[in-house]
């Protein structure tokens, strides 16, 4: 019988190492040892000789990139769940199969953003901060760092796919009323369980929501869902959380709003022009407004190492000629 080749799978960022080692064995890999991103010519060329790319969140793959593909690339095994870093469409229509990791990452990133809508409210990291710079500290005192509760109050998530209900699942548990926007009502007897009242109208639910957390995918349709227009609609007390991506909000005109006191406070995890953070909102965060993290929503060991393991299920599944698990098409975004 004659011994199948392996097939030529580009990583394009440092993976953990136990996923660097198990790929390793199973194909013929190129890995990112500096692990710093690649530019657009190093992708291009990448991919003209790579059967298998492996991508990440910070690797454009749009229609220009994959115009250049050799005919040898047949399968993006997407390391993230989200896939809007892939021209998606483009890719399908020239034959190449795209995969994600979707499932692995839900409880570390609903935990995250539980983190935030804690730390925004209750002033987590201008606190933490007291300590740890050289500002001085008297003591306890009756009416200093004083937050506002948030037992009791009403959250409306964006988008209630698996990471929506598991935050709405531990907000329920800190005393918060659910309230939800998404294309379609959930499951009654997800409703049921957490108590979780639908609003069909975005509009409508936010002019009466005291935390609103982002929790949809970006796709054409939530560009920018979170417009000026619909910022202006949140109450002055309210408080806002993103641990999607950064494009669902219009970045400029939350920074305007939070500058204005129009919005009380912002927990952000992603930006709209990663890496880069809109000075602004590092103001607003110097200022104790907002509380800003470096897209670290999924960054446990643990769930990389998942993340990892189910790209390279994709990949085998795929090269043993079946339908990847994780098989993303155009309808489905
Ligand atoms: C990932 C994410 O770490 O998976 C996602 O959609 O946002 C992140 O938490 C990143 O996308 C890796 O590519």
């Amino acid at each position: 019988m004659v011994k199948q080749k392996k097939p030529v799978v580009v990583v394009t960022r440092r993976l953990p190492d136990a996923i660097q080692q198990r790929m390793q064995e199973l194909f013929d890999v190129r890995l990112n040892a500096a692990d710093k991103p690649m530019t657009a010519a190093q992708l291009a060329e990448a991919m003209k000789s790579a059967d298998v790319l492996v991508p990440t969140v910070t690797d454009k793959i749009d229609a220009a990139l994959l115009s250049k593909a050799g005919e040898q690339l047949r399968l993006i095994a997407n390391f993230g769940n989200g896939v809007d870093n892939i021209d998606v469409a483009t890719a399908v229509q020239r034959g190449i199969t795209v995969t994600n990791t979707p499932g692995v990452l839900t409880e570390d990133t609903a935990d995250m953003t539980m983190a935030l809508i804690l730390a925004v409210p209750r002033r987590l990291a201008e606190g933490a901060n007291v300590l740890i710079t050289d500002q001085d500290w008297n003591g306890w005192s009756p009416t200093w760092m004083l937050g506002h509760r948030i037992w009791g109050k009403r959250l409306g998530i964006i988008g209630m796919g698996r990471i929506g209900q598991a935050v709405a699942r531990r907000a329920r548990a800190f005393g918060l009323q659910i309230h939800y926007h998404n294309r379609r009502k959930v499951a009654p007897k997800i409703e049921e369980e957490l108590d979780a009242t639908y609003w069909e109208s975005l509009d409508q639910m936010l002019a009466r929501m005291d935390i609103v957390s982002v929790n949809c995918p970006h796709t054409p349709a939530t560009f920018h869902l979170l417009s000026a227009r619909r910022l202006k609609m949140l109450r002055p007390e309210a408080y806002i959380v993103n641990t999607a991506r950064g494009e669902v909000i219009d970045e400029n005109a939350l920074a305007r709003l939070l500058e204005s006191g129009d919005i009380a406070g912002a927990g952000l995890d992603v930006f709209e022009h990663e890496p880069a953070v809109n000075p602004k909102l590092v103001k607003l965060a110097k200022a104790g407004k907002v509380v800003l993290l470096p897209h670290m929503g999924s960054a446990t060991l643990e769930g990389r190492v998942d993340m990892g393991e189910k790209v390279i299920i994709n990949i085998k599944t795929f090269m043993d000629g079946h339908r990847p698990p994780d098989r993303v098409l155009p309808s489905m975004l």
